[in-house]
């Protein structure tokens, strides 16, 4: 049985994480099923968002699977768990559905997201202390850049454990709804950003992300450079073209 269930529907891929016995635990498996269906999106131009979820109700991930742990260096890619299935790489936008537990690798994996957006029952945590552990896939780098430093180094230190309202309050996640609302809110999302030209919205990421780690100046060239590329697509003077014209645009991702 595929422990990731990989769904197309018409430009948004859904990825789902397929262990909710396990608490969607990412095992080595999971990882690599998730990194198989995360290039297909990438290199399928069919396809404009991704949305990434857990299976049944009670997690979206509850992080690495620690019945796989063994003593001494690991195997396996460097990065581990986290860092081989980093939606941050990917240009297209990538949208994290949170319910239930955020753990660990878990929460690790939907900071590699664009968009992280949780369920009331949702809980995140970096858990790794409480196993003589540190988050060992991105976790100590991005949940400071994320959220602020302090709330940042009590859930690291502690292995305590914050709500969706918390959550949301630190601005770790954008929004908290109704969980029988999450994957609707969540394909909302996806299809407005369907509506906007793709290679304006992955210009606009890759100026973001990449532009977050480099000072201003830098940063503002580099925002130039997408811009000009933009320039040059079929879909900016399409987009003009709309507005004047007073209907909605249809973009080709040209
Ligand atoms: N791994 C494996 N199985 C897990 C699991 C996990 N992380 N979390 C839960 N499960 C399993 C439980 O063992 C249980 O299975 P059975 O015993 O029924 O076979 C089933 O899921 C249901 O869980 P519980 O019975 O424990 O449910 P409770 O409601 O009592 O508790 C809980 C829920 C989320 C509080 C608890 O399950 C829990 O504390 N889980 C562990 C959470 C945790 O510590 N997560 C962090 C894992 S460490 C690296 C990169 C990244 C990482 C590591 C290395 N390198 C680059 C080196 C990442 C590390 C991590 O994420």
């Amino acid at each position: 049985m595929a422990v990731v269930n990989y769904e197309k529907e018409g430009r948004i891929a859904l990825m789902t994480i397929n262990r909710p016995e396990a608490l969607n635990a990412l095992s080595a498996e999971v990882s690599g099923e998730l990194r198989e269906a995360m290039i297909d999106f990438r290199d399928n131009p069919e396809l404009w968002v991704a949305i990434l979820t857990g299976a049944g109700d009670r997690a979206f991930s509850a992080g690495a699977d620690i019945k796989g742990f063994r003593p001494g260096p690991r195997e396996g890619p460097a990065g581990g768990t986290g860092e081989v299935v980093r939606a941050d790489k990917i240009w297209k936008p990538f949208i994290a559905a949170i319910h239930g537990y955020c753990l660990g690798g878990g929460l690790e994996l939907a900071m590699t997201c664009d968009i992280r957006i949780a369920a009331d029952n949702a809980q995140f945590g970096q858990p790794e202390i409480n196993i003589g552990f540190l988050p060992g896939a991105g976790g100590t780098q991005r949940l400071p850049r994320f959220v602020p430093r302090a709330v940042a180094a009590e859930i690291l230190l502690t292995g305590d454990r914050i709500d969706a309202q918390e959550a949301l309050r630190v601005g770790l996640v954008s929004r908290v709804v109704p969980r029988d609302q999450l994957m609707s809110t969540a394909m909302e999302i996806a299809n407005t950003i369907c509506t906007r030209a793709p290679l304006g919205v992955r210009a606009c990421k890759e100026a973001m992300i990449r532009g977050y780690e480099l000072p201003l100046e830098e940063g503002l060239a580099l925002e130039r450079e997408k811009v000009a590329e933009c320039r040059a697509t079929e879909d900016f003077m399409e987009g003009a073209r709309a507005f004047v014209e007073k209907r909605p645009p249809n973009y080709q991702a040209k």
